[in-house]
């Protein structure tokens, strides 16, 4: 049965008329020797595409889907399924990202029940994968959205809830594993705090450590060998999320001794969040060797809060690709939509033109990035740049034949040379001019 009046989406080029197909994301087309669907991996999110209804601070849930409409709550779960393993067959989307609680109804009161149900959507689900050969990027755990996370979940100051916390991942994990999932997120959804008045801080992060440890411990003892991946957010739902960026959560993870068992997932519109660019998060994880994957999206500068929408700016898909090249691919990891059409556009269609619009400003900015690369643009400036570290007392310095005495005797005899240009705005035009004009 078709759950979607809107056909399969193909490539039809740049000059295409058609809103309805792809202008730049051609999935075969080879770049810098690889298909273009394996640079970028695009996953779909279950979450924002098939449980968001619609709801903002100001209104709820009004998005009427016509496959939700029975009022079997798993009927409509598996229902939503099927609708699923459609949208990405027709727009040849090869991966999708899952939280349990987007799945399979729960039953907050009773995490076996919870648990029965999430087998029998498992069922349903790979019943699809198999047919259509769609994958698991990762899968995650919604340990936020219950009452019983109102202090957080493994950062809870109620112990009862961080073994709830750690019963919830351990049957994500394991579904995840049952999947084939690539990956397993945490995405500390209200680990942080509201006031330091009440918050022992130094426990809390105590206790994060204590539950990731077990996390480690359990994936090897199951023989999950999916990446474990940490997806920093500053802020929302709490004031301070204490995986604030790329930065915070290294810092934490080299105090507790688990920096060789995570990498991150780097959410544009947390970036922003943080006062970052989105090139800032992934250029910090990968010259850390700890990028592991991406939730595309973008925020608005003008509204400040995570909205969580398609990302259509090349100029940022065009950067975050460029780190992604130089990271030599994103290994297990992809490119996965964590962004919901706005409130407005409630109509099926409307999630066609969302993906759409995110998968090619990924494909145009694929290309324009690996052009920059191809041409040397900023690796020659940059290397030009740092000349003086390659010769002489930079040599020294690098090579660490000095100290601060030879330093001080090399200044008393030599003068400091005459500073370069950073041609800040030289390098920003030649980027818009690759952007205006790759092929
Ligand atoms: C929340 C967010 C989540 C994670 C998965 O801001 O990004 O959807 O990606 O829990
Ligand atoms: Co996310």
């Amino acid at each position: 049965m078709a759950y979607f009046k809107v056909g399969k989406i193909n490539y039809e080029g740049p000059q295409s008329k058609n809103n309805l197909s792809f202008r730049y994301y051609n999935p075969n087309e080879l770049v810098l020797g690889k298909p273009m669907k394996d640079h970028l991996k695009f996953a779909m999110s279950f979450w924002h595409t098939f449980t968001f209804m619609g709801r903002d601070p100001f209104g709820g849930d009004f998005f009427s889907r016509h496959w939700d409409n029975t009022e079997d709550a798993m009927e409509k779960a598996k229902e939503r399924i099927h609708a699923a393993f459609e949208f990405m067959e027709k727009l040849q989307i090869e991966y999708f990202c899952f939280h349990d609680a987007d799945i399979a109804p729960r039953d907050p009161d009773n995490l076996a029940e919870t648990n029965r149900r999430l087998d029998e959507i498992v069922e349903v689900i790979k019943q699809e994968m198999k047919r259509t050969g769609i994958k698991c990027l990762w899968g995650t755990t919604n340990a936020f959205g219950d009452a019983k996370f109102v202090h957080g979940a493994g950062t809870s100051c109620n112990a009862t809830v961080f073994a709830y916390t750690a019963a919830q991942i351990k049957k994500a994990m394991e579904i995840t594993k049952e999947l084939g999932g690539e990956n397993y997120v945490f995405w500390g959804g209200r680990e942080g705090y509201e006031t330091l008045l009440n918050t022992d801080t130094a426990f809390e992060l105590d206790n994060m450590a204590r539950l990731l440890r077990m996390a480690v411990d359990y994936a090897k003892e199951i023989g999950f060998t999916g990446q474990l991946l940490i997806e920093p957010k500053p802020k929302e739902p709490t004031k301070h999320q204490y995986d604030f960026d790329t930065a915070s959560v290294l810092a934490f993870l080299r105090k507790y001794n688990l920096q060789d068992h995570f990498k991150m997932n780097i959410e544009a519109n947390h970036a922003t969040l943080a006062m970052h660019t989105f090139q800032h998060e992934l250029n910090m994880s990968r010259i850390n060797g700890v990028l592991g994957s991406i939730d595309a999206n973008t925020g608005d500068p003008n509204l400040g809060w995570d909205t969580d929408q398609f990302p259509t700016n090349i100029y940022d898909t065009t950067l975050a690709m460029y780190e992604v090249l130089l990271n030599g691919g994103l290994g297990k990891g992809g490119l996965n939509f964590d962004a919901k059409v706005r409130r407005a556009s409630f109509e099926d269609e409307d999630l066609f033109y969302g993906y759409i619009a995110g998968m090619d400003a990924f494909a145009r900015g694929l290309k324009v990035a690996a052009k920059l690369l191809e041409d040397r643009v900023f690796e020659d400036f940059k290397e030009e740049r740092y000349a003086s570290y390659r010769e002489g007392i930079g040599k020294d310095i690098v090579e660490g034949k000095v100290g601060f005495k030879e330093l001080e005797a090399y200044a008393l005899k030599n003068n400091v040379t005459k500073n370069k240009s950073g041609r800040q705005e030289m390098l920003e035009n030649i980027l818009n001019q690759y952007i205006i004009e790759t092929e």
